[in-house]
């Protein structure tokens, strides 16, 4: 039997796997060995993917709600006019701009956001978000301010790594990654900083496990910053260099009381002088920070804080340090940092074009004039991803319309008007843009190795349908494009031009335009990568150099092409760009390419701190609820059967022996947890892991699965039933799930 390549799409390492298919079903998925970046390597979740594929669920028609809140089945030709008709009535009611379009794309489908982009500007929709506001915008916000870009630091080469709130053991996140945890474990040259409220799987290999106070971590980084200014530890000549800024902020921590937050942070002094040490002695040092901290106090001040001390001590531009990297389609946008767009509705700030998703509810619910009146959802589940369930259900149903595209009735599409069902991530051609590497940076492009479930389509030819019907485009205008693109790619991009240039319309619908002309020349089932014909160009402009010396031939619009049939002819990812360590200044967006390192607002936040409270638990609430931690068999809300999981089938609440002592319970016991957004029971685990004072739930449980039709049976607690959209980062608008406070009782 045949082994088909693709890639598992559990979370966003994106592993390369093959898979032998007995009719439908994956029979066995293993590792492809000849994967550009996995080489091999998957954890234990990708073997079960037929679950994605195959659950019971799967959507097979179009649907639509009645005003009794029954379904109908609708075939699609109907659905998409009535869509687009239920879409331009809002435009007609209340004007244009009061559509907001949520998601675009999950941990392994990227190219339907593509289409979304065309959907946005065919309706002149100019809000949008996505889960990313919900934990990567404070550190957009502070990397957009220091290096206009994204980094991403080098942990396979790195001599010390440091993983703050982030447990890279189970959430993944670098190629091979818990092989190269391993090997730093074994190497007694390198060393592993962990930072995190629980002992991790991470921790135990750790060289230094700093168990931080929850809250406790702004403290924690400022007293190592304190250290290497106390003790003369930076790297004064590269800072003078390479920086701007590094004066004041050098000023700044001498401030830092090191003894007091060393003790607020719950973390001995003498253990953070060790470690701060270390790092002033490493030749390279690359900081994960992840959602122990995004999600959590003082958030955007931690963002920058760790970013301080990588680049102190020297450590951005050097093999196995932190650098910026090159994106086929960058996940963020930073031409407006700085001066981020202020919402109208909520006064939240809008950065890289996105609406906090702590927001979006409030602002709907408001009585304000220019508040949204609609929603189009794809390829994500807001009612159970964001906080305050409840809120996001009542949002919705307050809306005139909402549309949502998924491949399973989900907690959302259950509240939609609208449910287009997609065809599968292996029924289609698809890719993410999560890919950070440096000096090599990947793409892998996966072709379909299933033929799309009946009644489903590609977003695609979702969108394609939904242009045409919105009459914003005819074939009059894409008859000569199809022409072009049918003799050559060259042809096509002449046309492209002159057409785009005479009908500014059929520019802004870029990725379907280009679906419809070259689609049709692609190999089959490629149809739908057809977008990424632009971005190769785009990349092959901005840097060809480098897209030449990853393997492509060509000058101009010759090497877009070049990078664009390699990307469609190989399944097992390629190179897309390869740089020289020294070129990390180049891809700087910043004024002279230095690292810009005083941020007012930070150095303000960095004074205020002193002043701050750790915790923020009260009497009637005096534990604090990490909800949403990622476990072995969580992979956000991708996976709806439960019998995919091998371990922890309900996703136990976690507590610490002597919390659970205190209440009388032992592993297996009900336990009630309750906060000020809501209550449910859950199965106890206690675990010496934990630390007095803090409980965990995991994330993506509380799932519908409805394996015999009929009303959906629940497993596990939802996190976000216990959450609420004011608990929040006060730049960024990112929720504090890390940091709920939260009481249990037993049942
Ligand atoms: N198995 C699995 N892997 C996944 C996912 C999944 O659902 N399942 N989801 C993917 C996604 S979308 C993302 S964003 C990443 C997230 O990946 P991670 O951020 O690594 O995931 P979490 O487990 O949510 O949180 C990380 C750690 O933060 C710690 N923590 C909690 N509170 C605090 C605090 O106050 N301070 C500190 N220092 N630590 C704290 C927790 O103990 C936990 O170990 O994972 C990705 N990978
Ligand atoms: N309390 C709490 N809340 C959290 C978190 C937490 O730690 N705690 N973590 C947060 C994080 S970091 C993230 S990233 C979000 C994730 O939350 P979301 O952004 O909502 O994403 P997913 O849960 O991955 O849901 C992806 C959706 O895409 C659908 N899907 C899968 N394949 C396809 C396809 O090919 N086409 C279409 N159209 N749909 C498809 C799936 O069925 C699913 O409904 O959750 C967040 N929510
Ligand atoms: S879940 Fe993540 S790390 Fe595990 S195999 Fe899938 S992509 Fe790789
Ligand atoms: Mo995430």
């Amino acid at each position: 039997m045949e082994w088909h390549k693709t890639v598992c799409i559990l979370c966003s390492n994106n592993c390369g796997v093959e898979v032998r298919l007995d009719d439908r079903s994956f029979e066995r998925v293993r590792g492809n060995k000849a994967h550009v970046a996995s080489k091999g390597y998957t954890c234990e979740k990708a073997l079960r993917l037929d679950r994605y594929q195959n659950a019971a669920g799967r959507l097979t028609s179009p649907l639509k709600k009645l005003p009794d809140g029954s379904w109908i089945e609708l075939d699609w030709d109907t659905a998409i006019e009535e869509v687009a008709a239920s879409l331009l009535a809002v435009n007609a009611a209340h004007g244009p701009g009061k559509i907001l379009y949520y998601g675009g794309g999950g941990q392994g489908n990227h190219l339907g956001g593509t289409y979304g982009a065309g959907l946005r500007n065919a309706l002149g929709i100019t809000r949008k978000s996505n889960a990313l506001a919900q934990e990567k915008t404070g550190e957009a916000w502070v990397e957009g301010r220091m290096y206009g870009t994204h980094t991403h630091g080098e942990f396979a080469h790195a001599e010390v790594s440091v993983f703050l709130g982030k447990n890279p053991w189970h959430s993944h996140g670098f190629d091979e990654t818990r092989r190269v945890l391993k090997e730093i474990a074994a190497d007694d040259d390198r060393s592993m900083i962990v930072i995190d409220v629980r002992r991790t799987e991470t921790a135990d290999l750790a060289d230094h496990f700093l168990q931080v106070k929850p809250g406790g971590d702004a403290f924690l980084l400022a007293a190592i910053l304190g250290v290497l200014v106390d003790e003369d530890l930076t790297a004064t000549d590269w800072l003078s260099t390479n920086t701007f800024g590094a004066d004041d902020v050098v000023d700044a921590l001498r401030n830092v009381p090191v003894a007091d937050f060393s003790d607020r942070a719950g973390v001995d002094e003498a253990t953070v002088r060790t470690v701060a040490r270390r790092i002033a002695a490493a030749s390279s040092v690359a900081i994960y920070e992840d959602l122990g901290v995004e999600m959590a106090p003082n958030s955007t001040l931690i963002s920058w804080l760790q970013r301080l001390i990588t680049t102190l001590v020297g450590s951005y531009g050097v093999e196995g340090g932190m650098s910026a990297h090159t994106a086929l389609v960058p996940l963020f946008t930073y031409g407006a940092s700085g001066k981020e767009p202020i919402d109208p509705v909520t006064g939240g700030a809008v950065i890289s074009g996105m609406i906090p998703c702590n927001e979006i509810a409030d602002g709907i619910l408001s009585d304000h004039p220019e508040r949204s009146r609609a929603m189009f959802i794809e390829s994500a589940n807001p009612v159970h991803s964001l906080a305050e369930s409840a809120k996001f259900r009542a949002a919705m149903e307050a809306c005139d319309t909402t549309v949502v595209v998924d491949v399973y009735l989900t907690e959302t599409a259950r509240e939609a008007d609208y449910v287009l069902p997609a065809s599968s991530q292996y029924e289609k051609a698809e890719m993410t843009f999560f890919a950070m590497g440096f000096p090599d940076n990947t793409a892998t492009l996966r072709a379909p190795i299933l033929d799309p479930l009946d009644g489903t389509l590609p977003e695609a030819e979702i969108h394609r349908r939904l242009a045409l019907a919105l009459g914003v485009i005819s074939d009059t205008d894409l008859v000569p494009l199809r022409e072009a693109a049918a003799e050559s790619l060259n042809a096509f991009a002449d046309a492209f031009m002159g057409a785009a240039a005479e009908n500014p319309a059929l520019a802004g619908l870029g990725a379907v335009v280009l679906y419809d002309a070259i689609g049709p020349t692609l190999p089959d089932g490629m149809a739908g990568a057809a977008p990424m014909w632009f971005s190769c160009q785009q990349l092959a402009m901005r840097h060809p150099d480098e897209v030449r010396a990853a393997g492509h031939e060509g000058e101009g619009v010759e090497l877009g092409n070049a990078l664009f049939e390699a990307l469609i002819d190989n399944r097992d990812g390629i190179v897309i760009t390869r740089h020289q360590i020294g070129d990390s200044f180049d891809l700087l967006r910043t004024p002279d390419q230095k690292i810009q390192m005083a941020i007012p607002e930070m150095l303000e936040a960095l004074e205020l701190l002193v002043d701050r409270p750790v915790s923020h638990t009260t009497a009637e609430f005096p534990l604090v609820l990490s909800a949403g931690e990622r476990r072995s068999f969580t992979a956000n809300t991708i996976m709806r059967d439960p019998a995919w999981r091998r371990k922890d089938p309900e996703g136990a609440l976690r507590l610490s022996p002597a919390d659970a002592a205190e209440l009388g319970a032992a592993s297996g016991d009900r336990v009630r947890v309750t906060t000020p957004g809501g209550t449910a029971v859950a199965v106890a685990e206690v675990t010496d892991t934990m630390q007095i004072g803090h409980i965990a739930l995991p994330n993506g449980l509380g799932l519908g699965h409805a394996p015999a039709g009929g009303d959906p049976e629940l497993t596990g607690v939802a996190p976000n039933e216990l959450t609420t959209t004011d608990w929040r980062d006060p730049i960024a608008g990112t929720p504090w799930h890390k940091h709920v406070p939260a009481r249990v009782e037993l049942v």
